[in-house]
């Protein structure tokens, strides 16, 4: 039976010495209910009074020997376990990071900012007012007239009868004009809609900035040094502006206003196609009807106003020839500016 115990012992040490051992089904022959140990242990009755003690003490040994050996190899296997983990999973921290993308701004945006801080420059005050407004606002108050086209259903997004997606910003200075009195010297910046179908220069969703000045004594000269600063600020110190006589029914007079093609010098190139000039925005003297509208005496004051689509704007400057590629929001578009 000695023999037997001590041949145990060595059969679990070599079992346990095996790299790939299965400790619980070692345990199992070993020490389990049915196991190797046990059994032994079962037969002891049928030894002597004075063999049994040693043959216990030594089935004890055995007993203790694998049960540690067992936890020893079980705490072995857990190490190395970590040391694994924790060389499989090491991070080299001298590694360069990833560093995060940084947007930036829409180029519509920075066109917008950038027009906006050249006229708080001159003294201009930003002023917003809400996109869906109503009809009064929009046209009447603009002097326009009920069978004017942009009244049409086929030009304006209309929500009820009298209430619409604004066509311009003007709006946002009618309502400025009925809280204020003058001095007013402001621009409105801001969205606005008109039912066009998308094309490389229309879209019904576009970007205005439109300015007004009311005061005593103000002229058409006021206008035009303000558009000219405006011009050489935007486009070069070298740019000239030129007024064409026009008719907007919210100014009289009124213009189109050019801007000498800051490509060629006026000469004729493909920006310009060929004119020398770019078209650029309106303005006029603000008409005495939308004045008296807002109870402003025009035998009093006078204003000039002038409204520009911030889309065309980025387009000339940057010399982008489709408007889609604004909305479109393609990165490898976005990322030249
Ligand atoms: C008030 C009185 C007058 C704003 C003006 C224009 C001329 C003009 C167009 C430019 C290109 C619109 O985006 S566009 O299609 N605008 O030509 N806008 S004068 O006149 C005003 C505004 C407010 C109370």
């Amino acid at each position: 039976m000695k023999e037997k115990l001590e041949q145990i012992r060595e059969a679990a040490k070599a079992q346990l010495a095996d790299a790939n051992a299965d400790l619980e089904a070692i345990r199992i022959r070993f020490l389990g209910k049915k196991g190797e140990l046990t059994g032994v242990l079962r037969g002891m009755g049928q030894l002597s009074a004075e063999e049994r003690p040693k043959i216990g003490q030594l089935a004890n040994e055995v007993r203790e020997y694998i049960e540690n050996a067992i936890a020893e190899r079980a705490e072995a296997d857990k190490r190395a376990a970590l040391d694994r983990k924790l060389r499989d999973e090491r991070i080299d921290v001298t590694m360069p990071g990833k560093a995060p993308e940084i947007g930036k701004r829409h180029p519509l945006a920075q066109v917008q900012k950038e027009m906006e801080d050249i006229f708080i420059g001159m003294g201009f005050g930003i002023v917003e007012g809400p996109e869906v407004e109503y009809d009064y606002y929009n046209f009447q108050a603009l002097n326009i007239p009920e069978n004017h086209p942009a009244r049409d259903t086929q030009d304006t997004f209309y929500i009820t009868d009298n209430i619409l997606l604004r066509s311009q910003t003007s709006p946002v200075q009618v309502r400025t004009m009925e809280k204020q009195k003058p001095p007013i010297r402001i621009i409105s910046p801001g969205r606005v809609y008109r039912s066009d179908a998308v094309d490389a220069s229309h879209s019904p969703l576009f970007h205005q900035l439109e300015g007004l000045v009311v005061d005593k004594g103000i002229t058409m000269g006021d206008l035009k040094g303000t558009l000219e600063t405006f011009a050489k600020t935007m486009f070069g110190e070298s740019t000239q502006i030129r007024f064409r006589p026009h008719h907007f029914p919210f100014t009289e007079p009124s213009a189109e206003v050019d801007v000498s093609c800051f490509v060629c010098g006026g000469k004729g190139c493909r920006l310009c196609k060929g004119e020398g000039w770019i078209e650029i925005l309106g303005a006029g003297m603000v008409h005495p009807n939308v004045l008296r509208g807002c109870d402003i005496d025009p035998e009093v004051y006078s204003g000039f106003a002038f409204g520009m689509g911030i889309e065309r704007v980025t387009m000339i400057k940057y010399g982008i020839d489709d408007m889609r590629y604004l909305y479109e929001n393609d990165v490898r578009f976005l990322n030249q500016f």
